[in-house]
């Protein structure tokens, strides 16, 4: 088994954060972005779309998407349960999983590839766009903000995969694409500090 990584990519850290939560050891194969090896024909065989993570498992089979990695590893090791256990349980974390993708980190995505220099030479840019999402980022935080107002973690009150999720995008959209959230928002920065304490932050 070899999972397809690069340190500085929030998707891959996503993987990284959840493993490190249920304690499973991958194998780690860098596929350097800056050097576009993830558009390489090979790489492509791996991932049509070519972006990473990619877990290879050892007859060559591939998955591709974070979250559905994550959620292959569950299927094999159930515990800790980060998916959730009852029928509730699992539907709210999906919510929130598509929450943090479509109202957090698409945007995200947007702002990155429409407004930040490293960027610029892959796509023409489009500034309006740029600033159309931040405003959409804004929007996320305070989603975020509101329900950790009264939720210990962003889907109940056991930390799961929607912990993981949030905080590799959120880091990535604090820190290299210049979006940070406001200070006032005071339950999604407690939130911010407690799970960046874990051990898995580090991952
Ligand atoms: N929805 C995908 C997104 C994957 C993704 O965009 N990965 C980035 C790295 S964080 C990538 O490979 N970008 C390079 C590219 O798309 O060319 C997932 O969750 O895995």
């Amino acid at each position: 088994m070899k999972l397809y990584d690069y340190p500085a990519g929030p998707n891959p850290r996503r993987v990284r954060i959840y493993l490190a939560e249920k304690g499973i050891d991958a194998p780690l194969v860098t596929v350097d972005l800056m050097k576009r090896e993830q558009k390489a024909p090979e790489f492509l065989e791996k991932n049509p779309i070519g972006s990473i993570p990619v877990l290879e498992l050892d007859d060559g089979t591939c998955i591709s998407e974070s979250v559905a990695i994550c959620r292959y590893f569950e299927e094999l090791h159930p515990e800790p349960p980060l998916f959730g256990r009852t029928p509730l349980e699992r539907a709210t974390i999906e919510m929130w999983l598509r929450r943090v993708e479509l109202n957090f980190m698409m945007p995200v995505g947007m702002v990155w590839i429409h407004g930040h220099p490293l960027t610029a030479r892959l796509v023409k840019q489009i500034p309006e766009a740029a600033e159309q999402n931040r405003k959409r980022v804004h929007l996320g935080y305070k989603l975020f903000d509101d329900q950790l107002a009264t939720s210990e973690f962003v889907a109940g009150p056991d930390y799961t995969v929607v912990d993981a999720v949030l905080l590799a995008s959120l880091d990535f959209a604090n820190g290299l694409v210049g979006v940070p959230y406001d200070d006032g928002l005071t339950h999604l920065k407690r939130w911010h500090e407690s799970v960046s304490s874990r051990p898995s932050a580090e991952a």
